[in-house]
């Protein structure tokens, strides 16, 4: 229980505990408590989750009859990728009605059932917000592009050619110009991601007060908040310029600085936001960590918290590529913690369907060492700063696919930039492989891994959207269900863990050897709780010395098993992760 909520005499009844306890400080480091800052969120990607008909397409009724498989996980808060209406160019981020269920998943009535299952189970749902384009089947780009005064042609943004060629240099993110010629009008519009995602103009207060309405439909329906996808891009620089130098090999920096990006959100914060209890999460890609206090300090009443991409972005290719190190990696998890003051929140995560596979990224994917690492990569994403987002099947330790030719791809950006790279002779095939393997949205997007039957049990029919990775008969959820050490129960007894002290919400965070490329140590610390977090990022066994006048104290989690406690010197082995309780 927190004492600073204590319904009561609010500050009266709060100074006199305070007093009691001879606490200088707010019980929280000063931290204002919120049920989103205390919560685990589960991301479910709704197409690979489960299939309930056998179309081999995940669907609602599928997720609704594995509600209480991730209610035993022990999380708090679903985030449902976008299970609306679509043509699917993007997998749903390509949104043709916003108050439709996409067929191939089912009805509103499956999405009410769905809704209902997770709360009867004390689980909250948010979902996927993608407002800064739609698809082009959506009615309003119909309209748009049918004439310069169409009644909807501001909703968009058209452009005449420039010198006989697009209007400006801007790229888009699934390969080649940001510009698409529309012959009816013969002018250009521009989308960011694929063609078939146009980018809505939110200079228009009409577009802006459609996406206010749409976000309440669902939220009196009773959603608890939505993952904004790409949000920082809504607000496009003003005459739209061409990207400076310093930005074009990384477009996305230059994207997040358009004029009134604060202004729109505080307007849909005081719009809409304001009125309910619920939690936002912005996809801040290209969002620096300068700028993010701007989004997500609660005194500017925009965001709770974003994603920022530097963690995951560090094991991304780079030509040549090196690689990702513990340092480094470290340095970022500092630097949040450095940046970001008790009025901003941060998220923790490794992994979403945009990213591979965590165990194979961050961790060791081979036989031997799966297990270990995935379950040290579990204590880390749930213990650091910051609200943990766990994506599915990363709970199972599930692995990146083993891709032969581009004919396994799905994903439009793997095949784009095929055609943009590989089909003109930039990239080799080979290399171009090589790097997909390590790095395919794919790689996270294969069916979830239910059991060791016919296709991993994700759908009846014969033939999965996606093929399912065929290692799905040594890790799925029924063995590991069925197995006290597999990664799934120790997820779940790190999340139970996770809840019996506040110190892992809202304590400080101090990394203790910030150099050490093997070993991750820091604690976290609430009043005089105090935690210690161990985890060898390696094969080998490792001696760690404690920085002196700290003691490690009582073991209270540990992947392998049996260590030692109390010693001021630690030997782990390979990918060994520990916490211990400091003092008493
Ligand atoms: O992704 C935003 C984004 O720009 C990247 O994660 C992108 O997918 C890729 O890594 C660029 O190189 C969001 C969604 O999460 C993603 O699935 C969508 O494809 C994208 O927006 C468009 O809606
Ligand atoms: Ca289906």
């Amino acid at each position: 229980m927190n004492l600073s909520r204590v319904v009561l005499g609010g500050a009266v009844l709060y100074s006199l505990l305070a007093g009691i306890a001879g606490a200088a400080e707010p019980s929280l480091n000063g931290y204002e408590p919120k049920w989103w800052k205390e919560a685990v969120v589960y991301q479910v990607y709704p197409r690979s989750f489960k299939d309930s008909n056998g179309d081999g397409i995940g669907d609602l009724k599928g997720i609704t009859s594995k509600l209480d498989y991730i209610k035993t996980l022990g999380v708090d808060v679903i985030w449902l990728s976008p299970h609306y209406d679509s043509p699917n160019a993007d997998n749903g981020y390509d949104i043709r009605d916003y108050r439709k269920v996409m067929k191939e998943f089912g009805t509103m009535e499956d999405f009410d059932e769905l809704l209902k299952g997770a709360k009867q189970r004390g689980m909250r749902v948010v979902l996927d917000l993608v407002v800064n384009h739609t698809s082009d089947e959506h009615k309003w780009f119909v309209e748009s592009r049918k004439s310069k005064v169409n009644p909807y042609r501001d909703y968009y943004i058209w452009r005449p050619a420039k010198d006989g060629q697009v209007p400006n240099n801007w790229t888009s993110f699934f390969s080649g110009s940001a510009w698409k010629l529309d012959p009816a009008t013969n002018e250009y519009y521009l989308h960011l991601f694929a063609e078939k995602q146009p980018d809505l103009n939110w200079d228009n207060p009409k577009v802006r007060n459609e996406v206010y309405d749409l976000m309440k439909f669902w939220l009196d329906k009773g959603v608890d908040g939505f993952r904004m996808d790409v949000i920082p891009f809504i607000s496009k620089q003003a005459r739209m310029p061409d990207i400076p130098i310093e930005f074009l090999d990384q477009p996305q920096y230059y994207y997040t600085r358009g004029p009134h990006l604060h202004e729109y959100l505080q307007e849909m914060n005081k719009e809409v936001l304001s009125k309910y209890d619920v939690m936002t999460v912005g996809e801040a890609f290209g969002v620096t960590l300068e700028q993010t206090p701007n989004l997500v300090d609660e005194r500017r009443h925009e965001l709770n918290m974003i994603f920022n991409f530097d963690a995951v972005r560090l094991a991304h290719p780079e030509l040549p590529w090196i690689g990702w190190t513990l340092p480094k990696l470290k340095a970022i998890y500092t630097e949040q913690d450095e940046k970001l003051d008790v009025h901003s929140w941060n998220t923790i995560f490794l992994s979403n369907h945009d990213n591979p596979r965590v165990v194979s990224t961050f961790g060791d994917d081979s036989t031997e060492w799966r297990g270990p690492s995935a379950k040290l990569l579990a204590t880390m994403l749930l213990t650091l700063k910051g609200t943990p987002f766990i994506y599915q099947g990363d709970e199972l330790g599930m692995t990146n696919y083993p891709f032969k030719g581009l004919e396994d791809f799905d994903d439009i950006e793997v095949k784009n930039a095929w055609k943009e790279k590989v089909e003109t002779k930039q990239i080799p095939a080979e290399y171009f492989l090589e790097q997909a393997r390590r790095v395919a949205r794919d790689n996270s997007r294969t069916p979830m891994q239910w059991d060791d039957s016919a296709n991993g049990g994700f759908t009846s029919g014969a033939k999965p959207w996606l093929a399912v990775n065929p290692n799905y008969k040594e890790i799925n959820a029924k063995q590991e269900s069925a197995d006290p050490e597999s990664v799934y129960h120790y997820f779940q007894r790190m999340l139970a863990f996770r809840k019996t002290s506040k110190a892992f919400a809202y304590g400080t965070y101090k990394d203790l050897d910030p150099e050490n490329a093997k070993i991750f140590a820091y604690t976290r610390t609430l009043g005089t709780e105090q935690y210690l977090v161990v985890l060898n990022f390696s094969r080998d066994t490792v001696a760690y010395s404690l920085p002196s006048g700290l003691e490690a104290g009582k073991i209270v989690m540990s992947n392998l098993g049996q260590a030692e406690e109390n010693s001021k010197t630690l030997t782990l082995k390979g990918w060994e992760a520990r916490v211990y309780k400091v003092g008493k």
